[in-house]
């Protein structure tokens, strides 16, 4: 199995070169392998939404050499006439004797690709690197399984736990290195959400300011209309999704949307509208909503070495009487960032 899981790490690292050109699709890899001559024949990955398969790549790739040998993907073939044809069709005219996959596809549409290969004599080997390749695809399981966006929470607070002043000052806790780092991690995701209390705070840009890089679609949560048009997070630069419940003209690049309190229909309209993943900053008060309403996937969390004392919580209004009711992270990541860290967790694995 070694042998596969290594093999299974260079679909995944494939898979990753489509960077985000495949969304809403998963990313996928597929490695054509010969283990007579323990050799890698070809390769290929799923480059854009609409196009080829990782499989159909692959399987182009190795130039008729498929025969008795092997496919690895890191998802389970396609069975499904979709944008393009089912893989599993290929797969088996293409004479292969073994397929090895790392996760079942969850999309009901195009799964059942592992039972109809098995069917047709191929041996099948599934659950390699399934960790690996779930947390490759968690925004395509999330939106799949919960037709819902995947959403990630950035916050950045004091050693105390603080994100700004008793007045209100945040500018800035976390170092300039780490700040790079949140226009990094702001260019992974299709979409930004804040809300009205730190807009009208920091009237932030909320962009991407990175040579070659696209800024992300905005989403405001200003459901009692507090922000003005004029702020920046308004401007031209990208799409934005306004969420506020007054009547209002709007220019063309900005849609508005009504919220009734119910944020659980809220994401599902904002995944009806197109948003797969959306990384929130925002302050105390939403970030709190979030939590409390268990919308929060994933949160990647700057530490400064700085204590403010009395001043504004990251979150408030949450409380239990155990501890193991509380929240628990999970497949903790930290990285230091000179002398900030970044702790990366997740609150739900798909
Ligand atoms: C991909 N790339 O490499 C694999 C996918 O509309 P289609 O034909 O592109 O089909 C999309 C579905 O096919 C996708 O949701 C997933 O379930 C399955 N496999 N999709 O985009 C790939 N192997
Ligand atoms: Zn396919």
């Amino acid at each position: 199995m070694m042998k596969y899981s290594k093999l299974m790490q260079k679909c995944i690292n494939l898979a990753k070169k489509a960077n985000g050109k495949n969304m809403p699709n998963p990313f996928v890899g597929a490695i054509v392998y010969d283990e007579e001559k323990k050799e890698i024949i070809s390769s290929g990955y799923h480059k854009k939404y609409g196009e080829a398969h990782a499989e159909v790549n692959a399987i182009k790739n190795a130039n008729g050499n498929t025969i008795g040998k092997t496919i690895l993907v890191s998802l389970e073939p396609c069975s499904h006439y979709g944008k393009t044809p089912p893989c599993t069709d290929l797969i088996i005219k293409s004479g292969f004797k073994k397929c090895i996959i790392a996760m079942l596809d969850p999309n009901k549409k195009a799964s059942g690709g592992a039972e109809i290969l098995k069917n047709a004599g191929i041996e099948v080997v599934e659950g390699i690197l399934e960790k690996e390749a779930r947390e490759l695809n968690k925004v395509f399981l999330k939106n799949i399984l919960f037709k819902k966006p995947y959403v990630m929470l950035k916050t950045a607070t004091t050693l105390d736990g603080k994100i700004a002043l008793l007045n209100g000052k945040s500018k800035w806790i976390t170092n300039e290195k780490a700040r790079l780092k949140v226009q990094k991690l702001r260019s992974k995701y299709q979409a930004i959400m804040s809300a009205s209390g730190t807009i009208l705070a920091d009237n932030p840009k909320l962009n991407v300011r990175l040579k070659n890089k696209t800024s992300p679609i905005r989403i405001i949560f200003d459901p009692n209309n507090k922000i003005p048009l004029n702020y920046n997070v308004f401007n031209n630069d990208a799409r934005v999704i306004l969420i506020n419940n007054s009547k209002l003209e709007l220019p063309k690049h900005i849609e508005q949307l009504n919220f009734d309190g119910n944020f659980d229909k809220l994401f599902k309209e904002l995944f009806m509208m197109g948003i797969c993943s959306i990384m929130v900053e925002a302050g105390c008060g939403f970030n709190s909503e979030l939590i409390k309403a268990d919308e929060i996937d994933e949160i990647n969390h700057f530490i400064a070495p700085k204590i403010f004392g009395d001043g504004l919580n990251f979150v408030s209004g949450l409380n239990y009487n155990e501890i193991n009711d509380s929240i628990q992270l999970k497949n903790i990541k930290v990285e230091q960032i000179e002398d900030n860290l970044l702790i990366n967790g997740k609150i739900k694995i798909y």
